[in-house]
């Protein structure tokens, strides 16, 4: 319960952060957009990894509170760069399936980009397999709810959740994220032979493909090959506050 009430006083007191990573249109090399990721430094605990509080903030209950405080804050923020740089930035945020699956998710969805006045194509949506596994025609309706507004809806972790392929031709996605496990092999032959595949895969049902954690310019070169999309990874950019994204999107102007 002491993690509970951290987290619950981190929400009131505005303790956690945003920080974003560039994502990268592979045939331009221009910056296309970002991925929100939450920080949370507690004062006694010190920098706690959202691989931690995130799963814990879904089992007690705050994970939506915590999902809206990100929307808000990363519609906010991205609106501002737009407005100030005269740029399309579209920032995506990690959704997770329990907030998903909340009754009043698209409701909350349109009065915040109300709220922020943010053209709903500025906002991407990660969701990941798990999110699907349960495929009911009421989520597949709130999928399509949210897409009719104008948000781009991604499929994050791709290939790590227990899942089957059969989803991604009943859900309306748009893109799909390959993990960056996927990423860590394709120099080997099955790794290039699993990353041509899912690519071919994603293309065949109309979708786009981000590469997650391209490291270094090799990896680029194979992925580029396969006509991949969009790039994430430390080769283009780490995670950045939102001082050091505005200095990365003033040097790439
Ligand atoms: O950025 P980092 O490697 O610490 O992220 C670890 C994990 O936490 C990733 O799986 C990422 O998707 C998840 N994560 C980061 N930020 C958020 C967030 O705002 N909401 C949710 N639900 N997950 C997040
Ligand atoms: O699960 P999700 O894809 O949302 O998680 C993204 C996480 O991956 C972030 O925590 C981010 O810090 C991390 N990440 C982003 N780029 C790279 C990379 O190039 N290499 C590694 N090892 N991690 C990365
Ligand atoms: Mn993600
Ligand atoms: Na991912």
């Amino acid at each position: 319960l002491r993690l509970e009430t951290k987290l619950h006083h981190a929400l009131q007191h505005h303790a956690f952060e945003l920080h974003y990573q560039p994502k990268i249109t592979v045939q331009t090399g221009k910056m296309e957009g970002m991925e929100a990721l939450i920080r949370w430094t507690d004062d006694e605990l010190g920098v706690v990894s959202p691989l931690q509080f995130i799963p814990f903030a879904e089992e007690c209950g705050l994970i939506s509170k915590i999902g809206e405080w990100v929307l808000k804050e990363a519609a906010t923020q991205v609106k501002q760069w737009n407005d100030t740089y005269h740029l399309k930035l579209r920032v995506a945020v990690n959704i997770s399936p329990k907030h998903l699956a909340e009754r009043t998710f698209v409701e909350r969805l349109k009065d915040i980009l109300q709220e922020v006045n943010l053209d709903p194509t500025h906002l991407e949506i990660e969701i990941t397999e798990m999110s699907m596994l349960d495929q009911n025609s009421e989520l597949i309706s709130k999928i399509q709810d949210i897409k009719n507004m104008g948000i781009t809806i991604s499929i994050d972790d791709f290939g790590t959740g227990y899942s089957s392929l059969s989803y991604l031709k009943q859900f309306p996605v748009d893109a799909l994220k390959i993990d960056r496990s996927f990423i860590k092999n394709i120099r080997k032959e099955k790794g290039t032979a699993m990353v041509e595949a899912i690519i071919k895969i994603a293309h065949a049902l109309n979708l786009s493909v981000v590469a997650e954690g391209v490291e270094d310019e090799q990896e680029l070169r194979i992925l580029k090959e396969y006509a991949c999309e969009y790039v994430q990874g430390y080769h283009f950019s780490k995670p950045l506050n939102v001082q050091d994204f505005t200095h990365h999107i003033e040097k790439n102007l």
